[in-house]
């Protein structure tokens, strides 16, 4: 992990999806490197930062971890303005979350349009709940217009790191070409 100081850019993050489906879980492991079973359920929102090195520039990952209940929405939209990226994350056990990701974008995009998503397909770890396969959420992430398809597990760190670094490293691209 590096550390904070001089870093060049600050990428302002949305972790996007509905209750339950992992988002919290995946930004713990990702800035604190650890999966915790029980921790209060996000209220409204909570923010967290990592300094990253990504092809020789030193970022900082700005992550808005909203909630995704629906007695928080009118608070969101706040949340959401100046957001450059976000993880539009599902679980890949409940197909109503799955189905859900066009709704997360189309709020998000109504206060940053320019903003762009990854779709993240969560809990890969259980095999035999699935109820997505990994071509349908492939076409799905083509469908919605995302950069990626990615599947990840915030319980075992499976693909979690590929996760924020593939965005990390788009918007890194796109601001350099500015
Ligand atoms: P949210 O922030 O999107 O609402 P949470 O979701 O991060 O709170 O996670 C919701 C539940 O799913 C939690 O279970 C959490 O432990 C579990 N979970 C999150 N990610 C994974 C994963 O990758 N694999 C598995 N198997 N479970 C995961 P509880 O039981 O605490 O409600
Ligand atoms: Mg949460």
């Amino acid at each position: 992990m590096s550390s904070k100081e001089n870093y060049s850019f600050t990428f302002k993050i949305l972790l996007l999806g509905d209750g339950a489906v992992g988002k919290t879980a995946l930004v713990q492991r990702f800035v604190h490197g650890k999966f915790q079973k029980a921790y209060l359920m996000t209220i409204g929102m909570e923010p967290y930062s990592r300094y990253e090195t990504i092809d020789g520039t030193k970022v900082c990952f700005s992550l808005w971890d909203i909630a995704g209940q629906d007695r928080f929405k009118v608070m969101r939209g706040m949340f959401f303005r100046g957001a450059m990226g976000g993880l539009v994350t599902f679980d890949l056990t409940r197909r109503v979350t799955f189905e859900n990701a066009q709704n997360w974008i189309n709020e998000a995009k109504k206060e940053s349009p320019d903003a762009l998503f990854i779709l993240v397909g969560n809990k890969n770890d259980l095999e035999d709940l699935r109820e997505i396969d990994t071509k349908e959420g492939e076409e799905k992430a083509k469908e919605l217009g995302c950069i990626g398809y990615i599947e990840t597990s915030a319980l075992t760190g499976d693909n979690v790191e590929e996760a924020f670094y593939k965005i990390g490293k788009t918007l890194l691209n796109k601001r350099k070409q500015q």
